[in-house]
């Protein structure tokens, strides 16, 4: 199926060519019918000559209905331009074929109507010229006159031609389906339909719903009045939505693929058409079927930030259209450039921003992505519309290589300076240094910790022996050990440690550097402890008892009762029913 969108002055005969085209009526109001006048968006369809299934989103011509043509035309691939013979072009034609090249509509054809009543040479001409101009470049022009058939074979044609001609959209593509229409049917509850433009819809599928928020199961799928089990883009569509409220939806609402699209109420653009200097403070922006208000903030000479009355669903590379609705007029067609931009409170920011955007094209391009944020997480990327293909730093973070091997070497900077400024403790806390380097996650912290660095129970210092110890300390080692040499089972008493300033800080910078043994708190061996003591343990009578190791061993309960169990760790001796103990290994073999 194919999505054709009818443009054109009012009573140019776009619902009449709808209508003969189709044999359905496309003004579905009564009110419509009484004024002969198309209000709202009408929808119709019909096989073309090839088989090839065409539908129409006919949309009204007067001027005081163009926000909803715009819904009309916005979500739609292509356009059937209609210009009546006998009148020629008019300002809604002007206003019309501005807004489809403010879209960068590419596809159309040019129908020009009511060849019974006037020569259609001239109003050819002048369209062609006019449309030749804009997005749509060279079309096609087809004279016919829907009261007498004459020209209708030809434009079945030449639609034809057109469909052939149509972009195929990808079946994988997130589904964005712009609601045009919302109403309820008694028994099955709330139906949104829209023109799918890509990707594909089944029933079953969740989705999510813009201005609620809410995921949403589809019930039931309809396309083109046949109730269908899955349908791909580009199609018209009614979805039957499970627990939605009719009042909860309506125009101007999405339904989305989760995740996949970036719902945002500011975003920086590029303009194409008036000059950004030139734009009213507060414009209309359509995308879509919505439309919101949106104040400007000038970046640059063709750049600007656009904060929006209201969140919408945007990718990078979207194109919407502002009006200014003072003038009424088409001020020009926008390309978003960034859904996520920073914020702009520094001074110089807002220079700064404008140069960075005056590199901008549109389409997401993720070492670009990464270059300008650092740091970005893989959904974060994906709902901007940027194909992910490196590989994460660590779990949905990726990081753009520079700014992560700057990263590397600032924590690197960090830990030194930490070791210099706290050379008890053993390394600098990951927490800290994540606030340190401003990271928004410990992880990444964790994922730069690379030779010589090491990461050990939430710490980060450099690897090997934990530094040097500080001099005070190595010297209250020294005279500790000094006593330990003469005895070395006699620990220091807690009040001997204390007096010579051996605190737990500095006990456990000891037993980290590896000068000091740590049996329980407040009892410090010299590490080579264990060793002695499994020799004269060795040389007792099989087995022994705790007392009697304790009087070989010239100590305490203090002592020997964690040294012994040290010991039973170590597997040098193992601890009997009957609380004896017997060596399993001779000196030297621990
Ligand atoms: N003579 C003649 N009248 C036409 C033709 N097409 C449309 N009309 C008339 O033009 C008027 C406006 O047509 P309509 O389809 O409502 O125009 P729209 O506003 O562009 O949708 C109606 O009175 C139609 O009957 C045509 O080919 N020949
Ligand atoms: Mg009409």
């Amino acid at each position: 199926m194919h999505v054709v969108a009818t443009a054109g002055h009012v009573d140019h005969g776009k619902s009449t060519l709808v209508r003969a085209l189709t044999g359905m009526e496309p003004d579905r109001w009564a009110e419509e019918r009484r004024r002969g006048m198309t209000i709202d968006l009408g929808f119709a369809w019909t096989a073309l000559p090839s088989g090839e299934v065409l539908a129409f989103v006919d949309v009204p011509g007067h001027e005081r209905f163009v926000p909803n043509m715009l819904a009309g035309i916005g979500p739609a691939p292509a356009a059937l331009f209609v210009v009546a013979a006998d009148e020629g072009w008019m300002p809604q034609s002007a206003e019309h074929l501005a807004a489809l090249h403010a879209l960068g509509v590419r596809h159309g054809l040019l129908a020009v109507t009511r060849t019974d009543l006037a020569d259609p040479a001239v109003a050819t001409e002048l369209a062609l010229a006019e449309i030749a101009a804009t997005s749509l470049g060279e079309v096609e022009a087809v004279a016919v006159s829907a009261t007498t058939g004459a020209g209708l074979p030809e434009l079945r044609a030449a639609l034809d031609r057109l469909a052939a001609r149509l972009p195929v959209p990808e079946p994988a593509a997130p589904v964005r389906l712009w609601v045009d229409r919302a109403f309820t049917i008694k028994g099955s509850g709330t139906v949104l339909t829209g023109t799918l433009g890509a990707g594909e819809l089944r029933a079953g599928d969740e989705l999510e719903l813009t201005g609620t928020g809410q995921r949403v199961r589809v019930r039931g799928l309809q396309t083109l009045g046949e109730q269908v089990s899955q349908v791909a883009g580009v199609a018209r569509v009614a979805v039957n939505l499970r627990g939605v409220a009719r009042e909860q939806v309506g125009r101007g609402d999405a339904l989305l693929t989760p995740g996949r699209f970036q719902q945002t109420d500011l975003v920086d653009v590029r303009l194409a058409g008036d000059p950004v200097a030139e734009l009213p403070a507060e414009v209309t922006l359509h995308v879509g079927s919505a439309a919101v208000t949106a104040r400007v903030r000038p970046l640059g000479a063709d750049t600007a930030r656009l904060r929006l009355d209201r969140p919408l669903p945007l990718r990078i590379g979207d194109r919407a259209l502002l009006r200014d609705p003072g003038r009424r007029h088409v001020a020009g067609g926008v390309t978003v450039l960034d859904v996520v931009p920073p914020r702009l409170d520094r001074r110089g920011a807002a220079a700064a921003r404008a140069a960075v955007l005056a590199g901008l094209d549109g389409r997401p391009d993720e070492p670009g992505e990464l270059a300008r944020r650092g740091l970005a997480r893989r959904p974060e990327l994906e709902r901007m519309g940027v194909t992910v293909t490196t590989a994460p730093v660590t779990g949905v973070w990726h990081a753009d290589p520079a700014h992560w091997r700057d990263l590397g070497r600032r924590l690197l900077d960090e830990v030194t300076r930490w070791a210099q400024t706290h050379p008890l403790e053993p390394g600098i806390p990951v927490e800290t240094a994540r606030r340190l380097l401003d990271l928004p996650d410990r992880a990444l912290v964790e994922a730069l910790v690379a030779a010589p660095l090491v990461a050990r129970d939430g710490r980060i210092s450099r690897g090997g022996a934990t530094g040097r110890l500080p001099e005070q300390v190595a010297r209250a080692v020294r005279r500790v050990g000094a006593e330990l040499a003469e005895r070395p089972f006699v620990a220091p008493e807690a009040a001997r440690l204390a007096e010579v300033g051996l605190g737990h800080r500095e006990i456990g910078a000891a037993v980290r550097a590896g000068v000091l043994l740590k049996l329980a708190d407040n009892v410090v061996l010299l590490p080579d402890a264990p060793e002695q003591a499994i020799r004269v343990l060795a040389a007792l009578p099989q087995p022994f008892t705790l007392s009697t190791a304790r009087q070989a061993l010239g100590t305490t309960r203090r002592v020997a009762v964690p040294l012994l169990e040290l010991l039973d760790r170590r597997g040098a001796t193992r601890r009997l029913p009957d609380d004896a103990r017997i060596m399993l290994t001779g000196p030297g073999d621990s």
